[in-house]
Order: structure tokens, then sequence, then C-alpha cells
């Protein structure tokens, strides 16, 4: 694996790779990589020749009283597990490539209506900082695919639509939640979290998986929702949100037909934690 510490470094090799027909699948992340995130290389690597993964913290994306400051950095692990698991490039762009004028003076991309519900509602500008972020690094990196975990349901959402809006010869590719054994899915934010609370936080995809039952033999979305917020307190969880949407757009239902999805977001002591389940799939 070769790795990239800037957008100069990088562009000569990417000229290289167009001029050789070579097509480029793109996993950006903020590091601190775990299985969820190895599992997206391997998706990379089926639809293109060459996978290249992004590590940056990205600061737009953090409100000012998240945990940009304190989110965990593992730089010499990262790379070795991307080198593991068939990543051909790391990209590791200078805070100067994506934000030269700062982060605070940057050109911002805003994606409409998706950021107005659930995380958006709750973490005011995340989607902008996202939207910003990804499409910087889609201008630097010019790849042909992109894979974005679906266990950011919302995210994955904005991505699409970005693509879509501004035009880029991107394919954008979900991937599947990888997940603990006791079903928590993956997190950078795991590691916040003690035995104890590791263990409790499994209740999340448990009520998932209950809304998805409650859903599928005809209960209603109102009494499905309550009973998967009264399962996340009686483990101790906090939930912001513990709700049923259409998937394609995360719109409230009104009894038509189609896929929904599941979503959670709910707090374990200081640590937020999101999750959903795709019920009709
Ligand atoms: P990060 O949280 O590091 O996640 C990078 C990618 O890994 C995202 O597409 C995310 O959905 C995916 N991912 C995380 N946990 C996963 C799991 N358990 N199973 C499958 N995929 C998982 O998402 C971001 O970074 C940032 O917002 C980013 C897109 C890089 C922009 O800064």
């Amino acid at each position: 694996m070769r790795t990239f510490v800037s957008a100069a470094q990088l562009h000569p090799q990417i000229a290289r790779w167009r001029r050789e027909g070579q097509r480029v699948g793109f996993v950006p992340t903020m590091g601190n990589l775990h299985a969820g995130h190895h599992s997206l290389l391997a998706i990379a690597r089926e639809h293109a020749d060459i996978v290249v993964a992004s590590v940056f913290v990205n600061p737009t994306q953090f409100g000012p009283n998240e945990d940009f400051a304190r989110y965990p950095r593992t730089p010499a692990e990262d790379a070795a597990g991307l080198a593991a698991h068939g990543c051909d490039a790391l990209f590791l762009p200078a805070v100067e490539d994506l934000y030269p004028y700062g982060a605070a003076r940057s050109v911002k991309i805003s994606v409409p209506d998706l950021p107005e519900v659930l995380e958006g509602a709750i973490r005011p500008g995340h989607f902008d900082g996202v939207a910003t972020v990804v499409a910087k690094l889609f201008n630097l990196v010019q790849p042909q695919v992109a894979v974005f975990g679906q266990k950011d349901y919302q995210q994955l959402l904005v991505i699409r639509r970005l693509v879509r809006d501004l035009g880029y010869p991107i394919e954008v590719v979900g991937a599947p939640i990888v997940r603990e054994a006791n079903g928590l899915a993956m997190s950078s934010r795991n590691q916040y979290l003690d035995a104890d609370q590791r263990a409790r936080a499994g209740a999340i995809h448990a009520s998932l998986q209950r809304m998805r039952a409650a859903l599928l033999r005809g209960d209603p979305v109102a009494k499905a929702e309550a009973a998967a917020r009264t399962d996340l307190e009686a483990a101790g969880l906090v939930p912001d949100y513990a709700v049923v949407r259409r998937a394609e757009d995360l719109g409230e239902l009104a009894g038509e037909r189609g896929d929904r999805v599941a979503l959670i977001a709910a707090r374990m002591g200081n640590t937020r934690l999101i999750d959903n389940l795709l019920i009709d799939a």
C-alpha cells in the first residue's frame, strides 16, 4: 500500500491510473478503523481495480459541543489495517488540501431536505460538513466508485443526493452494517463504552429487530416506536429517536406502500450511538 500525505502527491498517481484505464474505488473515513470500515474495502474491490481509502477527521461536521478534539486518532493501526485488508493507496489529506481558506471560511455544500430530520435536526450543520468534505474529497480523488456504510443511513442518502444533484460521474455503493456479536453496530465511538455499557448497547439492535417484526406483522408504527423506546430505556439507554420512516427519503409514513427503515439514536452515558434496519429488504 502506498501512502499519500497531500493532494499534490496524489495527483500524478491519479493521472497515471486514468491513463491506464484503471477504475478507482474510494472509501472515505475518519480513521480509528474497525472491521466495519475494512468491509468497505472488500466491496470497493468488487467494483474497482484500485482501492483508495482516505483518513481525515473532518472538523466541519462536528458541532461545537461534540467530540472533534477527543475523536480517537490511531494512524499507525489504521495504516496497518488498511494494508492488511487490500487497500492500494491511503490518502491522508492535509487540512490545507481540504480547507485552503480554513475550515470556518470554506465554500459550503448544503443538501436540502434530508438534513432537516433525525440526525440533521439534532446535529445542525453536520450534513453540510459531510457533504462539503465528501465533495472536496471526490474532486481530489476522482473515483469512479465510492463506498459508504448503511450504518450512517442518512449520510448515505445525503451522499446519493449530492452525487446526483452535482452530476458527479461516481457510482455510490451502500455497504451492509457490520456488527459485534451482541448486535451492536461497530463504531469508532464504541470504545467510549465500558464493558457493561457495551453489553447493554446490544439492546439497540434488538429493538430494531423487534420494530421490524412488529411492522411486518402489521402493528401500527406508533405502537412499534413506543415499544422500542421502552426497550431502550430498560437497557439504560436514553433514546433521541426510535422511528420508522420511508427508506427513500426518511419522510414520515403516510400509509403508502414502499420500503421502510427503522432508525434509532440513543445515548449510553455520554456516548451517542446510531443504528438502523431496513424493514422490507
Ligand atoms: P466514519 O465514521 O469513519 O465512517 C467511514 C465509513 O465507514 C462510512 O461510510 C460509514 O458508514 C462506514 N461504517 C462505519 N461503521 C460501519 C459498520 N459498522 N458497518 C459498515 N460500515 C460502517 O462516515 C464518516 O466517517 C464521515 O462522515 C465521512 C464520510 C468520512 C466524511 O467525513
